[in-house]
């Protein structure tokens, strides 16, 4: 007994004073380096085997692109940011709102400083808040992306065979659409509602003191036709609600089909007077108890259309609040306490609401909604008439998540995800019966910290019928700590976690230093199908197709002019610009109509022209024009900006705009 004791011991004596040397030894890193690399590799960057695990789910050898591929809003940068999951890449920046000079928008491309010049006035900026992609039968389907812009209550319209914007519209209504876009099911619409509701039309004036006579937040179903790629703003219609500060909608979707669900805060009806009442928006607009869920009946909203029972306003078909009650367009159900994030379960079965300010989710079921709108049980109406049914009677169940619930997503288990803004964390819970019974529904399951103050989260698929698990992002608005400093403006944070097990894992980390992320969404890769350059030459990414008006053919370059105006008819092809010589007199209109006449991947041409304020980036097959007034005299080198070979520095030419006075001899 002694004598195994001793043995025993000994032997992990000496075992201990092995490793411990192993360890201490100066030269162990390498020699652990030499047998096993990996473990080499975790102890000279002092990895853990979590951190090792991590980076070997993310890492993605060059040449294999990403399963999935995230759209985020690019927040008041007024672009989106298109990154591959599971490497965390950032693939692309997409122009929407603001000029972008390396993708040649609106800085001197006519058709795109045209569609952001839509609604007027010259705005050159966006605030994208939600990513949505066009979906077929409640999936995406990898064809369209849509996003507002929250500041001037706009929405864009992204081709995803090309990853371009095709096409912006103002709201004649509201601006503030903080409530957009969200799509139907089939991307019939695209609805768009405001936050913070105002007179309408737009430049309509109204004293705050008129709050609640004057002012409205109507929502707006964007009309879109998938064949056109374009929004028809003439088949939309709008409905007027009251005016509470609408937060977020969803669509229903399968059960809840033709509904829409949209919380709001703020039904106190406060008006901003700090001056005077000494009391912020903040507590004056979160007294009550209880605010709003907005149920609507969007399906019989356009039969009311359809029926004519609309007024025209601005162009916009809106539909009374008198007259969307009295069909049964419009109900309301209270929801705890300043709510945020409004979620359908993939079945469309329940509408989860958090409460900024309430540590619960509500779950409200559609089945209960539906009874209680059949049976009337309703507990009175709001100021505008408008009937509220019973919270306890449409209420599914409440679930103590924690600290300041914002956003939910769902995976393809029967869980759902949400964000925790004040706990800075993500929590997984379960859903109600048809996915889980008795005693495993409605349970908190997991939590996992996440850094900092998330606001939205994303997972595959996550907001449509069908959920793919796999991979959830955290979008957290501070990073603090976590990165290398760069001055007092920090990167954002997105986080990737993996939500395939029992347990969540957080796996990376990726800095986001253009603009606020907000919502995002992830789509399977194999659902996009882009084009690797334009089908044929000659191009217009605009009209998605060709423009035989408008392209050069090779050897037909010409300079046309016809009075003031001088037309330049340009091909580009690697390394040289047909004409390469522009002379025009002070004051002439300029016309550049350049194509692309190459074919092949990844030679796209530049065009820049110095002062003149103008660089086009045009892809293979493309035509793109500029124009602009020669009114600067002088001698302008233009060359291309993309370094398309080995002559690219040679791939230039000059413009030449002669002085007036010497133009007239
Ligand atoms: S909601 S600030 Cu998307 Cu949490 Cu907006
Ligand atoms: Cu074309 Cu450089």
């Amino acid at each position: 007994m002694r004598l195994r004791f001793w043995i025993v011991n000994v032997g992990l004596l000496i075992l201990g004073v092995l490793v411990g040397a192993w360890f201490l030894s100066p030269t162990s890193q390498d020699q652990v380096g030499a047998q096993d690399p990996l473990r080499g590799v975790m102890q000279a960057r002092n990895l853990s085997l979590d951190d090792a695990l991590a980076a070997l789910r993310t890492y993605t050898p060059t040449g294999v692109p990403d399963e999935y591929i995230m759209f985020a809003s690019g927040g008041h940068s007024g672009h989106v940011l298109v990154v591959g999951l599971p490497s965390m890449r950032i693939l692309k920046v997409i122009a929407v709102f603001a000029p972008e000079s390396w993708q040649g928008y609106a800085v001197g491309h006519r058709e795109t400083e045209e569609i952001l010049k839509a609604g007027g006035k010259e705005i050159t900026w966006g605030d994208v808040h939600h990513p949505a992609l066009s979906e077929t039968q409640g999936d995406y389907d990898g064809q369209f992306l849509f996003v507002n812009d929250k500041a001037n209550g706009r929405v864009a319209v992204i081709d995803l065979r090309d990853f371009k914007t095709k096409q912006i519209v103002k709201n004649p209504l509201i601006y503030s659409n903080h409530c957009s876009a969200f799509v139907t099911p089939n991307t019939e619409y695209i609805a768009e509602a405001p936050q913070y509701s105002m007179p309408y039309p737009v430049g309509t004036y109204a004293p705050l003191e008129q709050y609640k006579e004057k002012y409205r937040g109507p929502i707006t179903f964007w009309k879109f036709d998938r064949t056109k790629g374009r929004i028809v703003p003439e088949q939309s219609f709008a409905i007027e609600l009251p005016p509470y500060w609408h937060d977020l909608c969803d669509a229903g979707k399968r059960v809840s089909y033709g509904w829409a669900f949209c919380n709001s805060f703020n039904t106190e009806m406060a008006v901003p007077n700090i001056l005077q009442m000494k009391m912020p928006l903040e507590a004056t607009t979160a007294r009550n108890e209880m605010d709003y869920l907005h149920v609507i009946n969007w399906k019989a909203a356009e039969k009311l259309v359809q029926e004519g029972k609309y007024e025209t306003v601005a162009g916009m078909k809106l539909i009374r609040l008198a007259t969307a009650v009295q069909a049964g367009v419009l109900y309301l159900i209270p929801e705890p306490k300043s709510p945020h994030g409004v979620d359908v379960s993939p079945d469309g079965g329940y509408v989860v609401v958090a409460g900024k300010l309430d540590p619960h989710a509500t779950v409200y079921s559609f089945q209960k909604i539906q009874e209680a709108i059949q049976k009337g049980l309703v507990e009175g109406k709001d100021p505008y008439g408008v009937p509220i049914l019973k919270f306890d009677a449409t209420k599914a169940a409440q679930v103590e998540l924690g600290l300041g619930p914002l956003h939910t997503q769902f995976d393809d288990k029967g869980y759902a995800y949400t964000s925790l803004f004040l706990d800075s964390a993500v929590v997984k819970w379960s859903l109600g019966e048809p996915y889980f019974k008795g005693d495993k529904a409605w349970k908190v399951v997991d939590k996992v910290p996440v850094h900092y103050n998330i606001g939205h989260l994303t997972a595959v698929h996550g907001d449509t019928v069908r959920p793919r698990g796999k991979f959830l992002v955290a979008l957290n608005k501070w990073s603090i700590d976590r990165f290398a400093p760069v001055g007092p403006l920090h990167p954002q944070n997105f986080q990737l976690i993996d939500i395939s097990g029992e347990k969540m894992q957080r796996l990376y980390d990726l800095p986001i230093p253009i603009g606020e992320p907000h919502y995002a969404q992830i789509i399977e890769r194999s659902l996009l199908k882009p084009f690797e350059v334009y089908p044929q030459v000659g191009f217009d990414p605009i009209k998605m197709a060709a423009d035989p008006a408008h392209t050069v053919q090779p050897g037909k370059e010409r300079i046309e002019r016809k009075g003031n105006t001088v037309e330049v008819w340009m091909t580009a092809i690697r390394s040289t610009y047909t004409p390469d010589r522009i002379e025009v007199n002070q004051g002439d209109r300029v016309i550049i109509h350049l194509t692309n006449l190459e074919r092949t991947r990844d030679a796209t041409h530049g065009l820049a022209i110095a002062a003149y304020n103008v660089n086009l980036s045009v892809d293979p097959g493309e035509n793109a024009t500029v124009e602009f007034i020669a009114d600067k005299p002088g001698v302008y080198p233009f060359y291309c900006t993309e370094f398309c070979s080995a002559l690219h520095l040679e791939m230039a030419g000059y413009l030449l705009v002669k002085p007036r006075t010497q133009a007239m001899k």
